[in-house]
């Protein structure tokens, strides 16, 4: 039996043939059938620009219904899916290419001179264009090509996809993610989530990670539902749409964004029957205050790129503010002492580092070994750098994190990426980065820096300095001086104390 994700999309496309899979407020829609049409020419387009099982397509396009299909032509050839923040600059894309060595790299047609000159600096991927309205190179090869009839045979091992996940070392580490991976965690949430082809979802959510990709289009496509695909969230686009939707995935920002608004009422929300949360920590509050003005309590669930979706609340049953629910059915959750080697399980309720293992966890970082070896243990348990408490009902309640980690508007940030670079400006001895509460992302990138005595720099230098290194969601929204970091005993930076000193930072605007 072939085990390529896309033979199984394709046995559920085919019954849904005559049935939608995307429409878009711009009028380019896809029916199922015209959806296995089109991904079949872009996988006869990939299979005559050289692409061969195992070989990375990397892509840095905009969205749009075509990079869906462009997707699952990846998988349908065999390739392994690579997607790229569309925000990432040319610095870093030649990282990512240089890393993963892809065959192909598909960038938008606005950016081909740069994509083609990092390209050839950085692994020699050979570059084509998809732009947002069917446009590009790609496009045309695809419009010539032979279409590709069978999706090409795949174990359930074999990579369908490498998505990067930033460090706390600073380099980023591609998570190599199986068929059976995003299959099996696809499966799963269908049926926790009880979705069907009556759904129609609203996908405001990017596409270039796990959240926008997999779990929303992965489900959608398993279940022959339907989306309603919008380029970016807009909430007066939102508000425009619910009275068509049934379900919403959302990170917490969509949701406190909607809840500024005086159109968020039940009657808007009629027709919805579930809206969801992740990539970043939903708060009581805000689960509480939705509850209050829609009727909808928001199932919360907790994933990570490494390992899909491990926990949710429950469909039917209490939907608890503050905790991510019980663990997916096979998928196994444990808490164990961070301090100790031996990862011993802590008595149930005590505060620990969070592991999981199923059949959704990961097989390992990209050319990593080391890495591999030290996050994914032997018995198959992943750390996730997570610290967790799991309650007397089985609810897991994300408390901290073990890892220097910042989560903005539900993309992570890792402190010492930015640091980095900031260290290297003339002027500065140190810096940190840390998270402070943000009303509208959850947590504002800040940096503290140290600048030598007679150094002229200030907050806007800063910020203009490492501008065209780092995508604008990694650059700190304020930069504060101090003439000397708060360290420990062993010379650590105190980050709790800086968050302490600066947490006022973003009460008063946005
Ligand atoms: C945009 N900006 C941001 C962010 N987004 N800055 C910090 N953090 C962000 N997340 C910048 C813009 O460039 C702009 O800069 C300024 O902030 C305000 O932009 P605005 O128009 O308000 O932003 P937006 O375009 O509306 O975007 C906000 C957003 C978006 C809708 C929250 O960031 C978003 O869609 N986030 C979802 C991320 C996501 O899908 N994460 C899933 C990761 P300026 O004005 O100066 O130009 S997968 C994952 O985490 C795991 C596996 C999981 O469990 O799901
Ligand atoms: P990523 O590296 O983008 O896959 O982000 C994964 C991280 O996002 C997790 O390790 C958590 O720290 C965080 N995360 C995801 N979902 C939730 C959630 N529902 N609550 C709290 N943190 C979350």
């Amino acid at each position: 039996m072939n085990d390529n994700l896309f033979a199984t999309f394709a046995r559920r496309m085919h019954e849904r043939a005559d049935a939608p899979f995307i429409t878009t407020r711009e009028g380019r829609d896809y029916s199922y059938r015209e959806a296995l049409d089109q991904a079949a020419s872009l996988a006869g387009a990939l299979k005559e620009l050289g692409v061969v099982p195992g070989d990375r397509v990397a892509v840095q396009v905009d969205k749009s219904p075509e990079a869906i299909l462009l997707y699952l032509a990846c998988l349908k050839v065999g390739g392994v899916y690579l997607p790229l923040n569309t925000g990432y600059t040319p610095d870093e894309i030649a990282y990512f290419l240089g890393d993963a060595e892809p065959r192909l790299f598909v960038c938008r047609p606005a950016a081909i001179d740069a994509a083609e000159k990092v390209a050839a600096a950085s692994g020699g991927a050979r570059v084509v264009t998809l732009g947002s309205d069917a446009d590009g190179s790609l496009m045309a090869t695809a419009a010539a090509a032979t279409p590709l009839a069978q999706a090409v045979e795949r174990s359930a091992d074999d990579l369908a996809a490498i998505l990067y996940t930033s460090g706390t070392t600073g380099r980023s580490k591609g998570a190599m993610l199986s068929h059976h991976n995003l299959g099996s965690n696809a499966a799963s949430l269908v049926k926790a989530w009880r979705f069907s082809e009556n759904d129609r979802l609203i996908h405001a959510l990017p596409i270039f990670h796990t959240h926008g990709l997999f779990v929303a289009c992965n489900v959608v496509l398993l279940s022959g539902a339907s989306m309603r695909f919008l380029t970016k969230f807009d909430a007066d686009v939102i508000f425009d749409e619910l009275p068509q939707g049934t379900t919403m995935m959302g990170v917490p920002t969509f949701y406190t964004r909607l809840l500024k608004d005086s159109r968020l009422t039940r009657e808007a929300c009629a027709t919805m029957r579930l809206f969801t949360s992740g990539s970043a920590p939903l708060t009581a509050e805000t689960h509480q205050d939705f509850e209050a003005a829609t009727g909808h309590a928001i199932l919360e669930r907790y994933g990570m790129t490494e390992t899909n979706m491990n926990t949710s609340n429950p469909y039917d049953g209490d939907r608890i503010a503050g905790t991510v629910g019980t663990p997916l059915p096979g998928v196994e959750v444990r808490i164990t002492d961070r301090e100790g080697k031996n990862h011993e399980p802590l008595p149930q309720g005590d505060i620990g580092m969070l592991e999981v293992r199923g059949p959704n966890v990961f097989k390992g970082y990209w050319r990593m070994p080391e890495k591999t070896a030290e996050e994914l243990l032997d018995d198959g348990f992943f750390i996730t750098g997570d610290l967790a408490i799991i309650d007397e009902r089985g609810y897991v309640q994300i408390v901290g994190r073990d890892k220097d980690l910042v989560i903005s508007g539900g993309y992570n940030v890792y402190p010492k990426e930015i640091e980095g670079h900031i260290d290297e400006l003339d002027g500065v001895v140190e810096s940190a980065v840390i998270g402070l509460p943000h009303p509208d992302f959850g947590e504002g990138v800040t940096a503290v820096v140290v600048p030598e005595p007679d150094a002229s720099l200030d907050e806007a230098s800063i910020i203009a300095a490492i501008s065209d290194k780092l995508a604008k969601y990694k650059q700190p929204k304020r930069v504060f001086f101090t003439d000397n970091l708060p360290r420990n005993t062993m010379g650590k930076v105190q980050k709790n104390q800086l968050r302490e000193r600066y947490k006022e930072t973003y009460q008063a605007s946005r």
